[in-house]
């Protein structure tokens, strides 16, 4: 962790020695802030920096981190041939003395070959017949895998065709796992698909599928007509807030968003929150208590990629600060995920992908471990 501090936070050292000493400051520092003049009329930019971060200065926002990113020990690729891929992992979570992670799993006898070409056994995309597989670790480096946790049901079940893109709830002592279930081939219309779940006694399983859609698709015209990727659920004023991604079916532009739905029960019914879309960016869906609200790493797609967002409410959220190499689909591990803390404490790892999208002919995706400063106790023990 202190290699993470010194990767993201070394530049600023100076500064907080010299913030620490405020009567050599006031001396050799003159300035008086242009917020603090009377009058002063401030520019739209310094404006916006008072007002729209967390903080006016990143090194004091506990929003703000850098991200350094770890190989993974433990699985076997096949030399990278494309056969075999892992991605999506799911939150991290510690239970029986050890960490689990779960994943989409797919080994199938050729890479993708788009969804004309793709078969019963032939995939169309990265995560097409694929399964949901789980690893475990003591150190979050070096992981085991353990096989399957949910297999694709036989048709015409929810998932027949690939079961992907999963996250896991504990919810008053059981474990449900959330996941894309696909009915035909990614790629044939869209990438369609809604949510489904398994649950289990155990993070060992076994899991017995729901086999009814828990989050279905939105009514025709609606923005998540077609799709619900990258469920996510966490434990948010006593309820099951289910962070979710949808696309408008690409119309105008293809404008990925994120919705929320919650519910009293982990099998449903879920609602919808009438706002929806509550973040207007994003694509994997990550979050985390925090504070009184809730974080989201927003990534990749929209005006607001590569921003780190806060909702003191969970629903309206506001850009807390800016960063860059976000983790692609990161799953933390987040020690206060599902206890329904009213006072998020924040992460400081977890595991994220890579794909491999310029060698397509081998197209698969890697997991990878991701190390950041999203803690408060980190950040107050670095201010001491
Ligand atoms: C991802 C996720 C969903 C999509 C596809 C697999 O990274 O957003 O899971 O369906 O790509």
């Amino acid at each position: 962790m202190k290699k993470v501090f010194l990767v993201t936070l070394l530049c600023v050292s100076s500064f907080f020695s010299q913030a620490q000493k405020p009567n050599n400051q006031e001396k050799s520092f003159p300035f008086i802030l242009p917020k603090e003049k009377p009058n002063q009329k401030l520019s739209a930019a310094l404006e916006r920096n008072y007002d729209a971060y967390l903080a006016p200065r990143p090194q004091d926002n506990e929003l703000y981190s850098q991200f350094k990113y770890t190989e993974l020990k433990g699985f076997d690729y096949h030399n990278h041939d494309g056969t075999i891929s892992r991605r999506d992992p799911s939150k991290v979570i510690f239970a029986n003395g050890k960490y689990y992670v779960w994943y989409t799993y797919r080994h199938t006898p050729t890479p993708p070959q788009g969804a004309e070409k793709s078969s019963g056994t032939i995939p169309s995309s990265d995560w097409d017949l694929a399964e949901i597989w789980y690893a475990t670790s003591t150190d979050g480096f070096t992981w085991e895998e353990q096989g399957v946790a949910v297999p694709r049901p036989p048709k015409p079940n929810v998932g027949w065709r690939s079961v992907t893109t999963t996250d896991i709830l504990e919810w008053k002592g059981k474990y449900y796992l959330y996941y894309q279930g696909f009915m035909e081939a990614s790629g044939k219309r869209g990438d369609d698909c809604p949510v489904a779940v398994s649950y289990a006694d155990s993070p060992d399983g076994p899991w017995t599928p729901y086999n009814k859609i828990v989050i279905p698709n939105g009514s025709e015209g609606e923005w998540d007509q077609y799709s619900i990727h990258d469920p996510y659920p966490l434990v948010y004023k006593g309820k099951i807030y289910l962070y979710y991604k949808s696309d408008f079916d690409g119309k105008p532009d293809l404008v990925r968003m994120q919705g929320l739905a919650v519910a009293d029960n982990p099998l449903g019914p879920f609602t919808k929150n009438p706002t929806n879309p509550v973040i207007n960016s994003g694509h994997e869906t990550t979050l985390f208590p925090f504070k009184e609200g809730i974080a989201a790493l927003v990534i990749r797609d929209g005006n607001e990629h590569h921003t780190i967002q806060y909702a003191k409410d969970g629903v309206n959220f506001e850009i807390a600060a800016i960063t860059e190499l976000m983790p692609n689909a990161g799953g933390p591990f987040i020690p206060d995920a599902f206890t329904n803390t009213k006072n998020g404490r924040g992460i400081t790892w977890g595991i994220s992908h890579f794909t491999n999208a310029t060698t397509w002919d081998k197209n698969h995706a890697v997991l990878a471990r991701f190390d950041c400063d999203l803690s408060q106790d980190i950040h107050d023990e670095f201010m001491k």
